[in-house]
């Protein structure tokens, strides 16, 4: 007996339903723990043993800080409303399905969906009749309808709106913030019929307090890849703001801040590069959703360059400091402090500081690396700093914030340091007897 609509909506309303979460990492974690705490039973399905291990031990499987999140997977698991396995076939009796797998692109900038289509094809082996389905992962417009549901009908031999109900709500996550901003983000909820979509506001209102807006899906595909895209953008005009002020005499961040002071400019920071598994990643997901089509794209593609660029201009500061100390980049040593790609995190994916390490040693270079969130990069930065001839600041780290110059620089070798994310300020940076290069800045000497 197929569950209608409005039967699965009371299950939802009444927490009966049975949910599921496929996919538990920094987006299926936090959303598995807050439904179970909500008082639903979920189920998680995830392909790493060790990952399903750590969390039915009532453990947080997440690197990073994350507040609250780690009593939340003790609480939810020690009462037994959150359960992990790596079996599909326990999805057969589950009403809603999450899935939360990630959607990278490739090297040619095109959407990969491999885990994408091992999980809908698995589920649709199991879908239960009545079941809705939500996809969180960022898709490029037009997935739900070209691959999404195809996949789903064909595995399962149920039609979408009759057998089972198909949705869209794409994640707005941020590291360090996951709970937080989980309850109190808006989100857009995309059904596959406004009554889907009106199932769907019923479910996440459990868990959401902000607005929830319903939507299709093409327009939640639409805004997910095209707010990361507004972002990716406006960073790329700060930092070619930072070029221009190189070039023309001017402090970009003295620029900055008078430029917001005007009405409507929101003129975001430039800074060593753009990491991450959203921004640079969503652009190229919006794009690729009119590979073929007559849009011309220009503005996309090129922010993309302009911030794939930074990481490259920063080794040129390198150079430029290391020349005027007289020192080859082949003779240099080279210590750069954060490797992970934002400020307080240990996350180092995409990072700007792997394309710099790169390039730094294609040059020659010897490269020290410090994080104080990264395991391997971790220790004492007197004794890295010890006999360098540059300093690179790329990740504003809070750490990095009350560095004791002087001590710094007695160790070492030379006196170049290049800042990235506007942490030091000049006056303080030379007292201590360091040439700073500083991104934006046109007094770089
Ligand atoms: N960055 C700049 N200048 C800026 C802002 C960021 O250079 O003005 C750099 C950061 O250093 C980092 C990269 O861009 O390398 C990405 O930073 P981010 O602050 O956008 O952080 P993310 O990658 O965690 O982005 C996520 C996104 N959230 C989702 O995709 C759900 C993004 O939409 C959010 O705006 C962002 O978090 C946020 O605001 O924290």
């Amino acid at each position: 007996m197929i569950l209608s609509l409005d039967k699965l909506q009371t299950r939802i309303i009444d927490k009966s339903a049975r949910l599921a979460v496929i996919g538990l990492g920094y987006v299926g974690v936090p959303v598995a723990a807050m439904f179970a705490n909500a008082g639903f039973d979920v189920l998680g399905v995830e392909m790493n043993p060790e990952r399903i291990k750590t969390i039915n031990a009532g453990q947080n499987p997440i690197e990073g800080e994350e507040p609250g999140l780690a009593d939340l997977i003790a609480w939810v698991v020690k009462s037994g409303k959150l359960h992990t396995t790596q079996d599909y076939a326990a999805l057969k009796d589950c009403d809603v399905i999450l899935i939360a797998v990630e959607t990278p692109v490739n090297e040619k900038h095109l959407p990969e969906y491999g885990a994408l289509r091992q999980a809908l094809t698995s589920l649709a082996s199991t879908l239960k009749d009545g079941a809705l389905v939500i996809v969180e992962s960022t898709l490029a417009p037009g997935t739900m309808h070209a691959l999404v549901c195809p996949i789903l009908e064909k595995g399962s031999a149920k039609k979408v709106n009759r057998d089972f109900y198909l949705g869209h709500c794409p994640e707005r996550v941020m590291p360090g913030k996951l709970i937080t901003n989980l309850q109190n983000i808006k989100r857009v909820v995309g059904g596959g019929s406004p009554e889907t979509a009106q199932t769907m506001v019923s479910l996440y209102r459990h868990i959401i307090q902000a607005e929830l807006d319903a939507a299709d899906w093409i327009t939640a595909e639409l805004v997910k890849t095209v707010e990361n895209s507004y972002r990716d953008i406006q960073i790329a005009f700060a930092n070619e703001v930072a070029l221009i002020c190189e070039a023309a005499g001017g402090d970009v961040w003295k620029v900055r801040e008078l430029v917001n002071k005007s009405p409507e400019r929101h003129m975001h920071q430039p800074g060593a590069g753009v990491g991450g598994h959203c921004i640079p990643k969503d652009p190229w997901l919006l794009a690729s959703a009119v590979k073929d089509a007559q849009p011309q794209l220009r503005l996309i593609p090129a922010a993309r360059a302009v911030n794939d660029g930074m990481p490259a201009h920063m080794a040129d500061l390198v150079k430029l400091g290391l020349s005027r100390a007289g020192i080859t980049l082949a003779e240099a040593r080279v210590l750069v402090l954060g490797y992970a790609y934002l400020q307080d995190s240990d996350d180092a994916r995409n990072s700007p500081s792997v394309e710099l390490v790169k390039v730094l040693q294609a040059g020659g270079a010897k490269v020290i690396i410090h994080d104080p969130f990264i395991e391997e990069f971790k220790g004492d930065i007197i004794d890295k700093a010890r006999g360098c001839h540059v300093l690179v600041l790329m990740t504003a780290h809070s750490a990095y914030r009350n560095l004791d110059l002087d001590k710094i620089r007695s160790v070492m070798a030379a006196p170049v340091l290049v800042d990235g994310r506007n942490l030091f300020e000049r006056g303080k940076a030379e007292a201590a007897g360091f040439e700073i290069y500083r991104l934006g800045d046109g007094s770089n000497e």
